[in-house]
């Protein structure tokens, strides 16, 4: 753990009450002139410090801007975002992130932005990330499992998301499958999985999480208005990015370690929770071939399952799905 991550444990602990400098030089290792640098820092990312002298440091006011050490702060995993490269704009968290597991980052790094000038979405498509009104992250998994089980882990992640959004007030998600978290039938969250990896072995994963927050309905592009959303639009009010963040990584942190204890079992059924349209008739098609069938859910390996015309469940990996009944 680096000191400003043990500092600010130190100062979160101590909540509203003075923490000496002799006590923190002291827990860190460090000296009291490099303990006042590190608050400089702090000021900087928009935390406001008092420093009475002879008395010790406090925290007056907390910040909400996002940045690696306001993630930090009471952020409760044990490996997941114990590194976190925050930047105000990028590219794509996805290509920072990539570089970033080539430069050996370890499990868990995070990487996040205020704003993707070209974030993307799957096969291509892009995915709008206006400027400090999402979540916009990657994260560097290197699980020690076969590459034809990555899939589960977006399964995974989509469970995790909607189980945090769950826990408001007011939001009832969903989980189309494979990826996408609706609100109320429209998209509030997409998830991207991108693989690196050998014949037998995974080198490392990066899991993508667009989040729409805090979008009025003017800030989501005219073109998909009709089937996006922010959690913003669905609640009336603005929502603490910097605490969404957090619960996401808890709950991701939390979901990947019972997947890898108890396999995809526990997951499958905590994602068919939420499942969009499990039960209804949908309509699939792969290239020429167009059928219509019940949805019933989704198999122990993440596959669709859905009921063929014999009765019988049958297991789809690729086709196109037409989700939403065209009028
Ligand atoms: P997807 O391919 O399932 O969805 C992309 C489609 O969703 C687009 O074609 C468009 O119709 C629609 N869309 C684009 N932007 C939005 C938005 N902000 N809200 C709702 N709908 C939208 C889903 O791909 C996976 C997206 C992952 C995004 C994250 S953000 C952090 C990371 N970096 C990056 O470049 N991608 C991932």
């Amino acid at each position: 753990e680096s000191t400003r991550s043990k500092l600010i444990r130190l100062l979160a602990d101590a909540k509203e009450s003075y923490i000496s400098g002799q006590q923190l030089s002291e827990q860190l290792h460090i000296s009291r002139t490099a303990i006042w640098k590190h608050m400089k820092e702090l000021e900087k990312d928009g935390y406001v410090i008092e420093a009475k002298p002879k008395t010790g440091y406090r925290i007056k006011k907390f910040s909400g801007n996002v940045s690696s050490n306001t993630i930090t702060w009471g952020l409760n995993t044990l490996w997941i975002g114990k590194e976190i490269i925050h930047k105000p704009t990028v590219t794509s968290t996805q290509v920072v992130a990539h570089q970033a597991a080539r430069d050996n980052s370890p499990h868990g790094t995070v990487v996040i932005a205020d704003e993707q000038s070209s974030g993307r979405g799957r096969m291509e498509r892009v995915w709008h990330s206006k400027k400090g009104k999402g979540v916009w992250m990657s994260i560097i998994l290197r699980p020690n499992i076969p590459p034809y089980m990555a899939p589960q882990l977006t399964l995974m992640t989509a469970t995790a998301i909607a189980e945090v959004l769950d826990q408001y007030d007011g939001i009832q998600p969903n989980i189309k499958w494979p990826n996408d978290i609706l609100i109320q039938n429209k998209k509030v969250a997409g998830i991207l999985t991108e693989m690196q990896a050998e014949q037998d072995r995974i080198q490392y994963v990066v899991v993508g999480i667009g989040l729409n927050v805090n979008q009025d309905n003017t800030e989501i592009p005219d073109a998909i208005h009709y089937r996006a959303t922010s959690l913003k639009m669905e609640t009336e009010k603005e929502w603490p990015i910097i605490e969404l963040v957090q619960k996401i990584l808890e709950g991701l942190e939390k979901e990947y370690e019972s997947f890898l204890k108890k396999g995809f079992g526990d997951v499958k059924s905590k994602w068919e929770n939420y499942g969009f349209r499990i039960g209804e008739m949908i309509s699939l098609h792969s290239g020429t071939e167009k059928k219509e069938a019940v949805f019933l859910g989704i198999a122990e390996d993440g596959a669709l399952l859905i009921e063929s015309s014999k009765g019988e469940a049958e297991k789809i990996y690729s086709a196109e799905i037409d989700w939403f009944v065209e009028d």
